[in-house]
């Protein structure tokens, strides 16, 4: 369908384009970056090339080794060539909003480690204004204990409303690969998503945020008629 074909699009435009041989690549969560990853694996066997991939998730590290692409991680590599991953939105300013697979933490400093990061998203991801199209909220990844706190300063200094985000196949919240919450933030007007993260990013208990600010260097969309645009 429309959308598949948008996410694989533009996942293999990244894959052609931004991965050389002998590259580290930083490997995202979600369901596009399985195009990309398809298409790494792909290129590796057709053209001989030398890659090494480090994961953003258990999710992601699962599809590396399904693809049997080599497997490191920061600790080996303390800057990478390029990050691949998805969004869940992406402004004019190429301002993010990540964490809808609950991945955000590993994916952001990841993201952090790379020389190049990439975005690759299917045309529904494209806004003005974040908030246009994703409507779930911004995830932000929590110290369980520190919740009721965390959401009451975002409330009383934002507005909006913080849920925690429960699990549907467990009972209770999800938890994350770092063993932590997620509550997400649904706010209802248009903000300094700058200073919107380093206010809730310093409230004590905040792991982590999924807005991405000044982070993606190349976005990549996939369109409804299976083209993809890619913006530098
Ligand atoms: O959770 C995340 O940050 C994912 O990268 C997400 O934003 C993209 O997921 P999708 O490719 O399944 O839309």
């Amino acid at each position: 369908n429309g959308v598949e074909n948008a996410k694989r699009v533009a996942a293999f435009t990244a894959a052609n384009n931004f991965v050389q041989n002998g590259y580290v690549i930083g490997v995202g969560s979600g369901s596009t970056i399985e195009y990309a990853v398809e298409r790494i694996a792909e290129r590796v066997e057709a053209e001989n090339l030398k890659v090494t991939c480090v994961p953003t998730s258990f999710q992601a590290r699962e599809l590396i080794l399904k693809y049997k692409l080599s497997l490191s991680d920061l600790d080996r590599h303390s800057k990478l060539d390029v990050a691949i991953d998805g969004a869940d939105e992406v402004d004019e300013q190429f301002t993010l909003i990540k964490g809808g697979g609950g991945c955000l933490t590993q994916e952001k400093i990841v993201a952090a480690a790379a020389k190049k990061f990439v975005v690759i998203a299917d045309f529904r991801k494209k806004s003005t204004n974040l908030g246009e199209n994703w409507k779930k909220g911004i995830p932000i990844e929590v110290v369980p204990m520190a919740i009721l706190q965390i959401q009451n300063k975002i409330k009383e200094k934002y507005g909006g409303i913080c849920t925690i985000r429960l699990a549907k196949s467990k009972a209770g919240p999800v938890i994350t690969d770092n063993g932590m919450m997620i509550v997400d933030w649904q706010f209802d007007k248009s903000h300094n998503w700058s200073e919107v993260h380093q206010f809730i990013k310093l409230i004590p208990g905040v792991v982590e945020t999924g807005i991405f600010f000044n982070m993606a260097d190349i976005v990549i969309y996939g369109t409804e008629n299976g083209q993809s645009d890619i913006k530098a």
